[in-house]
């Protein structure tokens, strides 16, 4: 479809409230600061995509580098691959990383989203695959012994069957009693997952991770520094309880190098920083090629798309961090994600909300 071309693109910077802070062993996020980006085209089809800045600093850098991308992109063909290579090349010198790799992943999924709708189909079958319900996990936080157990409690009185909570506590015994409680109130029948988000040295992820493994964790997330790839491969080794990462990799290169270093049970890019739709397509195909199950990290609305064309798809991550700004947060039924049936991945924007939240 080389004539559906950009005619012009529009980001906007929201920050969000969320009703229940990302608390982390590494710090809070309090809010979810979105910058909302719309892909106008000549066939009157509007790509749309979100991307997730962790703290209200990253919104003016994005929003800023994606407008300024107009004369760029004005007049391209909505062609994502191509997309991807002049962008990659243009900002080879800067380097295809961080605040840069955000902004070109949000151009990625809006460029797919837009060529999705354009063929009248949702993003999976256009990707070759069908609306299946896609397992998820309700992922929460280091929410403390009231509104931890009211959280898994009701996530599971919602028909989910997975749980995930952050721990990474000041001190051990902290995190054994983080467990301990949730996996009494959620009984042994549903999956328990672990985030530390980076926040222990190798020792004393092992020290925790040994102290941990009576409750039969689906998971350990991030138990160290992400990039210490020989230390996951250490705390691998230390424990039976499988080792999870992946949110942080800014590109398959990173994933490879993790999975070649031993770092990895499991993996689980994040389909912004992965760099988009076309980032995960080739993450889901060297997992594949390690035969490592691949979940999802936040970005529920492209990754319901996505997982279900992950040869080796795991769990979707059921978060909700942009639920206020859309006109329709995604779906779940019996614990698993719905893909809609709307063309492209299917988001429209809350503007009324979009309007209270505007930075
Ligand atoms: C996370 C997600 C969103 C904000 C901060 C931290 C976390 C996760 O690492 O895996 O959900
Ligand atoms: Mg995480």
């Amino acid at each position: 479809m080389s004539d559906l071309l950009i005619t012009s693109v529009r980001a906007r910077a929201v920050n969000v409230p969320l009703t229940y802070p990302v608390r982390t062993a590494v710090g809070v996020v309090e809010t979810s600061p979105l910058v909302l980006f719309d892909l106008e085209t000549n066939q009157n089809v509007t790509g749309r995509s979100y991307v997730f800045t962790y703290t209200p600093l990253g919104l003016k850098p994005v929003r800023e580098l994606l407008n300024s991308l107009q004369p760029v992109l004005s007049r391209q063909a909505v062609a994502p691959y191509d997309l991807e290579r002049m962008l990659q090349h243009r900002f080879r010198l800067l380097g295809n990383t961080g605040v840069v790799k955000i902004a070109c992943a949000a151009i990625d999924m809006a460029a797919w989203d837009a060529l999705a709708q354009a063929h009248e189909m949702p993003l999976v079958e256009m990707l070759g695959g069908t609306r299946k319900p896609i397992p998820a996990y309700d992922s929460h936080s280091m929410d403390g012994p009231k509104i931890g157990p009211q959280r898994a409690e009701r996530a599971v009185k919602e028909g989910l069957r997975a749980i995930k909570i952050k721990i990474g506590h000041a001190t051990l015994q902290e995190d054994v009693a983080s467990v301990a409680l949730i996996r009494k109130v959620i009984g042994d029948d549903i999956d328990l997952m672990v985030d530390i988000n980076q926040g222990l040295s190798v020792a004393e992820a092992i020290r925790r991770g040994r102290a941990l493994e009576e409750f039969k964790l689906a998971w350990i997330e991030e138990p160290t520094l992400q990039e210490n790839y020989a230390g996951f491969a250490q705390i691998r080794q230390a424990l039976t309880t499988p080792i999870q990462l992946g949110e942080n990799w800014f590109s398959v290169d990173e994933m490879h190098k993790a999975i070649v270093a031993g770092a990895a049970d499991l993996v689980m890019p994040d389909a912004m920083k992965i760099g988009g739709v076309s980032g995960w397509l080739r993450a889901s195909a060297l997992a594949e090629i390690y035969q490592i199950p691949m979940s999802a990290h936040i970005f529920e609305e492209y990754s319901a798309h996505l997982m279900a064309v992950t040869p080796t798809a795991h769990w979707l991550e059921k978060m909700g961090l942009a639920d206020p700004i859309l006109k329709e947060p995604l779906a779940y039924l019996n614990g698993a994600a719905i893909i809609p049936e709307r063309a492209g991945v299917g988001i429209a924007w809350n503007e009324e909300a979009i309007e209270r939240f505007l930075i």
